[in-house]
């Protein structure tokens, strides 16, 4: 830009009419049914570090998801993780960067159940931290008990800086691999306790599991010999802290066009706190599109 094109008054103007983003969850509405179901959710986790939804996703829902996922599916591998350390035997390598693969979540990851419960437990200001396909297959051990949040090094406790959820397309079982659990582990101060008694997140096909990020867990081994255990993982942690996966390189600009605007504030184009994300005094959405590509 020339210095003489600079508009002093519209940058002015500019300034003046920052306003907060909108809310993820601006304009959607949940039944008084759903709205019970969200907020007994949300004290579960408060209480407990964990939820379960029954019915997330409908037969129809689950059914199509299913399908649309298999050539996703088809990309999870294994590899040999046997040396010391939370994670040995054969462990499964999930699928990342979902939206750059896949149009089959988007609706998913902007339901209004699931935008009400993360918000319940997060406040207004979160977004997508990453977002994996999830398939350990017969002859998978199970993970080390972990905590997702462990990546920012701040002092516990803490308040909530992660939700993690699991949308489990067929049913969880002890024995095909269903999380583990340490309940009540997320308001811990210690170091993880290998041993610690877990429960089983067993659950039906099409349930929705939302946990703590500070909830010590892990993947459980498949000892099963043909049943897998597939799972979409949307991950969702305070927009004030840094994505675990970075969707504004993931996704190609001509995709992020075609995303509905729930879904690009959601996976990172929105503010925090008036100016944190924006460019310019802009909101950041707002200036993606009116920037095109040089
Ligand atoms: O697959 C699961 O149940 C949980 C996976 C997990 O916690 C992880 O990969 O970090």
């Amino acid at each position: 830009m020339d210095q003489s094109d600079f508009d002093k008054a519209e940058y002015v103007q500019r300034v003046e009419s920052l306003r907060p983003s909108p809310r993820l969850t601006r304009d959607l509405v949940l039944t008084e049914a759903d709205q019970k179901r969200v907020d007994d959710a949300v004290v579960a986790v408060q209480a407990k570090g964990f939820a379960i939804l029954p019915d997330f996703l409908d037969a129809d829902r689950l059914a199509s998801v299913q399908q649309q996922l298999e050539p996703i599916f088809a990309m999870t591998t294994e590899r040999d993780a046997d040396r010391k350390g939370r994670y040995s035997g054969l462990q499964t390598v999930h699928v990342h960067n979902l939206f750059a693969k896949t149009r089959a979540i988007d609706d998913i990851a902007i339901d209004p159940i699931l935008l009400f419960a993360i918000e319940g437990v997060l406040g207004d200001q979160f977004q997508m931290s990453v977002a994996t396909a999830m398939c350990p297959d017969p002859g998978i051990a199970p993970q080390g008990l972990h905590q997702d949040d462990g990546h920012y090094p701040l002092a516990r406790p803490r308040p909530p800086f992660i939700v993690n959820t699991l949308i489990a397309l067929d049913d969880f079982t002890e024995a095909n691999g269903a999380t583990r659990l340490v309940p009540g582990s997320h308001l811990s101060t210690d170091s993880i306790d290998p041993d610690a008694p877990i429960i089983y997140a067993e659950m039906s096909a099409g349930s929705l599991l939302l946990f703590d990020g500070a909830l010590w867990h892990a993947g459980g081994g498949n000892r099963t010999h043909d049943q897998r255990r597939r799972s979409i993982n949307l991950n969702f942690n305070l927009s004030w802290l840094r994505q675990q996966e970075n969707q504004y390189i993931g996704l190609p600009r001509s995709l992020w066009l075609e995303l509905p605007e729930r879904l690009q504030r959601l996976l990172g184009f929105q503010k925090v706190n008036f100016l944190y994300g924006s460019v310019d005094y802009t909101d950041p959405l707002i200036y993606f599109l009116n920037h095109p590509p040089t």
